[in-house]
């Protein structure tokens, strides 16, 4: 045997005996790596007498309260199940949620002996989720998805859910952190880095806009997803309709304009988040009004006036401090993001930067399609 088929056969055995921990009654007949994250490590675990289900190491660096948010997980999921018991959902429509799986001893994780830090989820069956926009339908599915998350919590109490990522889409403070950075390190120059240096000096005010408006009570906390971009939402197979979002994790007190913001940024954009091709990245509106007019129609009847005001500026300022979060990690030697080559992280800051210029420059259409949609 090869050291690195011992290596493979290692990793294999040590996944199994985690994934045993959440079904102890089968036996265990694959594991695959699963999906494209920036942050956790993904399987699909398939039993021989159970249905497949999704175990998940939870990155502790990132989430380093992890047993606060499996309760703030639970404690949603449990509320939508029971909401959903009262609830008409369109026509030939289903909708669910994630279930988290405990193990054989009631808990709902697991701590290995390396420490780190397991978890399982019901697997959402029937259903795919993209990286790129796939087309108009899709984009009208993405908004309807994130709008069904967000109504069917909509009177979940605030407090009800502790908040488990402080700082996250707080832009400030991301803004002070990069700050910092650049006055105490010494930066390499390069085109793109120069750019991205510029790119954010360029808009001193953009990153309290929605801080600002919290603040002045124009917009209110209610619980939100915190990472509704395109792949964490899953298209039925058959009829590409949106059927539930994965990826609770973020899940926590918010403005709904981080994820109404989160979500065009990623929708709106072709070319995907990871594309080398970042110049000719762009947004377009013909997406952005499908996805709003898809989350409208389950939304509208709770939004106020300012939480349409402050749309546009969402997702302008959602792309900026994506590209923000991204050019830092780059610059901090990648301690956040997952990443494949060292400039992974500036790639994917360009990508943003690029984009939220051409948000700006499609700023008066923008606007229209939120005033006609009203
Ligand atoms: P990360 O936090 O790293 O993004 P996710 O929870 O989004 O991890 O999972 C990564 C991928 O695994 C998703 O994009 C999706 O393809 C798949 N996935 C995750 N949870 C489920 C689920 N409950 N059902 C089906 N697929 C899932
Ligand atoms: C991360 O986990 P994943 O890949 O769905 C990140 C999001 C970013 C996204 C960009 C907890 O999401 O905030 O928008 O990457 N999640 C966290 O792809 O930071
Ligand atoms: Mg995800």
């Amino acid at each position: 045997m090869t050291d690195n088929f011992k290596t493979i056969n290692q990793t294999f055995n040590r996944l199994v005996a985690v994934a045993c921990q959440f079904e102890p009654n089968s036996q265990i007949v694959d594991i695959q790596q699963y999906g494209s994250g920036n942050i956790n490590s993904t399987y699909l675990v398939t039993p021989d007498t159970q249905p497949p289900f999704i175990l998940q190491r939870l990155n502790t660096t990132v989430f380093c309260q992890p047993k606060l948010v499996m309760n703030n997980i639970c404690i949603l999921s449990d509320y939508v199940i029971r909401r959903l018991k009262n609830f008409e959902i369109g026509q030939n429509r289903r909708w669910s949620i994630p279930q988290v799986l405990l193990t054989s001893q009631q808990q709902n994780h697991y701590i290995a002996e390396d420490n780190s830090f397991w978890r399982a989820m019901s697997f959402i069956d029937r259903a795919q989720s993209f990286d790129t926009i796939q087309n108009i339908q899709h984009g009208q599915e993405i908004g309807y998805g994130l709008g069904m998350f967000h109504r069917l919590i909509d009177n979940l109490p605030v407090e009800q859910l502790a908040d488990t990522l402080e700082g996250f889409h707080i832009t400030p403070q991301y803004l002070q952190h990069y700050d910092r950075l650049v006055a105490t390190q010494k930066i390499a120059s390069s085109p793109e880095i120069n750019y991205c240096l510029k790119f954010i000096s360029d808009r001193p005010n953009l990153p309290h806009v929605l801080e600002n408006a919290k603040a002045a009570k124009k917009l209110k906390l209610r619980i939100i997803h915190g990472d509704p971009k395109i792949n964490n939402i899953m298209i039925d197979c058959l009829t590409n309709q949106a059927v539930a979002m994965i990826d609770l994790d973020t899940v926590k007190p918010g403005l709904i304009h981080y994820d109404i913001g989160d979500c065009l940024r990623s929708g709106c954009n072709r070319l995907g988040e990871e594309t080398h091709d970042w110049e000719q990245v762009t947004f377009e509106p013909e997406l952005a009004q499908a996805i709003l007019r898809g989350y409208l129609e389950v939304t509208q009847d709770f939004l106020t006036e300012n939480d349409y005001k402050y749309i546009y500026d969402s997702i302008r300022l959602l792309a900026f401090e994506l590209g923000l979060r991204f050019f830092t990690d780059y610059l901090e030697g990648n301690v956040y993001f997952k990443v494949n080559y060292a400039e992974h992280n500036l790639a994917r800051a360009l990508v943003q930067f690029k984009l939220t210029e051409s948000i700006e420059m499609r700023s008066t259409a923008v606007h229209q399609i939120i005033d006609e949609l009203r």
